[in-house]
């Protein structure tokens, strides 16, 4: 009979192959000795962390599915999912970092890009010498993307667009905007363009007073009739499939990531549980605080196997955009209950930063709702159950 391990209940690591093994041994020890150090008092302080892009460059964390031929690590799915896992491990803000650059950035460069802007962009992109974000989301177009009013029209030569774009990751310092809008050339379909830093009549504001996610820096895109020649458009999409693809990406590895924060609480309280008495014993010695235990290994055990069944059929290409919204509706709700759950564990000192469930727990709220809220998903997977659309 094989030996049952509390922190790894179906043996998951016995169906990780070799190389992935190396990849996440890589990705944890980056995480733990560069971010971890720095991540209270960047929470604590809302510190921006452009500085950290080289550094996850240089790790290989950026872009880990992109070709080698373009400065990515060409590896599967599956590595990039235990990278997310990695570094949301220490904070979803990091993790937030990293993904939109190597799934919503670097992905719609290389798949809708022209081999011009992929050589271009790409290898400054994979090193951290460039940020990137992704502007999708508008003041009055969250759940509903087609609601989009950024537009962009033709002029000699190229486009003007004018439009804001709100709550967008990276922003404030990034030198690559990939932003979509409704382009009049294309009968008003929705077009991606790569927009550069310094470009006239374009903005990035910080979004100050964050209470969730303050590690990672988020702001506005501001588009004052900003011109751009023809080479910015992303020749290679047209259509709302454009930026859902690049998000299939995105909230897989966000799947992955909610259950490295899971993690680190259900690690957290169980400590906690076994140092600290009350009542003449351990906390972890009462049948309250094991069921809470119990239920938190569990659902992540479960998490860690359906995401990881969903990067082997991305990496087959036989993934369907629904599996992942089970995926990321699953995962984060359940990662955000095991992280309130901890806290409570944790007492008095669950609310101070430096035992970071709490900080665990106030990113998750922002996770739940990003990249598709949770009821959203809700009903993208109701539609599929029903054909009825409820949206
Ligand atoms: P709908 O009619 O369903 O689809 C329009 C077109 O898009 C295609 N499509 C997809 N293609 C690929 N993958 C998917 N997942 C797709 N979903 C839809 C679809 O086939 C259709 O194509 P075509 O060729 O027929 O035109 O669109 P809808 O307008 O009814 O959409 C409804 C809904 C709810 C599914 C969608 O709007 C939605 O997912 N809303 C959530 C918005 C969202 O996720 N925003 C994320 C913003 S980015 C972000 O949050 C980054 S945070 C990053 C970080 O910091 O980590
Ligand atoms: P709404 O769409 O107004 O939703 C509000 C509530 O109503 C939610 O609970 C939702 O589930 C519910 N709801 C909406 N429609 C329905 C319906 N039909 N039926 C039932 N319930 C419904 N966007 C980007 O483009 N790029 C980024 O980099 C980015 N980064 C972000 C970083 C942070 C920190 C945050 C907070 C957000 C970020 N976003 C980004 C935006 C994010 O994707 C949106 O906040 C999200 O899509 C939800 O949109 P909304 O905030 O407008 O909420």
């Amino acid at each position: 009979m094989a030996r049952f391990d509390w922190s790894d209940p179906f043996n998951f690591d016995d169906q990780l192959t070799e190389e992935e093994r190396m990849v996440r041994d890589a990705a944890h020890g980056f995480a733990q000795g560069e971010l971890q150090p720095r991540v209270i008092n960047a929470f604590r302080e809302e510190l921006d962390a452009a500085e950290l892009f080289p550094l996850m460059g240089q790790a290989g964390l950026l872009g880990a599915t992109i070709p080698q031929s373009y400065g990515g690590a060409g590896a599967g799915y599956v590595s990039y999912g235990l990278i997310a896992r990695e570094i949301e491990r220490v904070d979803s803000g990091y993790r937030s970092m990293a993904s939109v650059q190597s799934s919503l950035v670097m992905y719609p460069i290389f798949a809708f890009g022209s081999e011009e802007q992929r050589f271009k962009y790409l290898p400054g992109l994979a090193a951290g010498s460039l940020i990137g974000c992704f502007g999708l989301t508008e003041p009055d177009a969250g759940s509903d993307p087609a609601g989009m009013r950024t537009i962009a029209k033709r002029i000699d030569g190229g486009y003007v667009l004018s439009g804001i774009k709100t709550w967008i990751s990276n922003a404030p310092f990034a030198d690559v905007f990939v932003v979509w809008a409704k382009s009049e050339a294309h009968d008003g379909a929705i077009c991606g363009f790569v927009l550069e830093k310094g470009l006239k009549g374009l903005s990035a504001p910080k979004i100050k007073g964050k209470l969730s996610l303050r590690a990672s820096t988020t702001g506005m895109i501001l588009m004052d009739e900003v011109e751009v020649d023809e080479e910015a458009l992303l020749p290679g999409v047209q259509g709302l499939k454009g930026p859902f693809d690049c998000l299939n990406r995105a909230r897989y590895g966000i799947s992955w990531g909610a259950l490295g924060a899971a993690e680190y609480c259900m690690h957290a309280a169980r400590q906690y549980g076994l140092d600290r008495h009350q009542f003449g014993k351990p906390l972890a010695a009462n049948q309250l605080y094991q069921k809470k235990l119990a239920d938190m290994q569990t659902d992540i055990a479960l998490g860690l196997q359906a995401s990881l069944r969903v990067g082997r059929l991305m990496d087959e290409g036989r993934f369907a955009p629904e599996m992942v919204s089970l995926v990321k509706r699953n995962n984060v709700g359940k990662s955000l209950d095991i992280a309130r759950h901890a806290r409570d564990m944790h007492g008095g000192n669950g609310i101070s930063d430096e035992y970071q469930v709490m900080r665990h727990m106030v990113n998750l709220e922002t996770v739940n709702t990003y990249e598709g809220a949770h009821d959203v998903h809700a009903l993208i997977l109701g539609r599929a159950l029903t054909g009825i659309a409820a949206f």
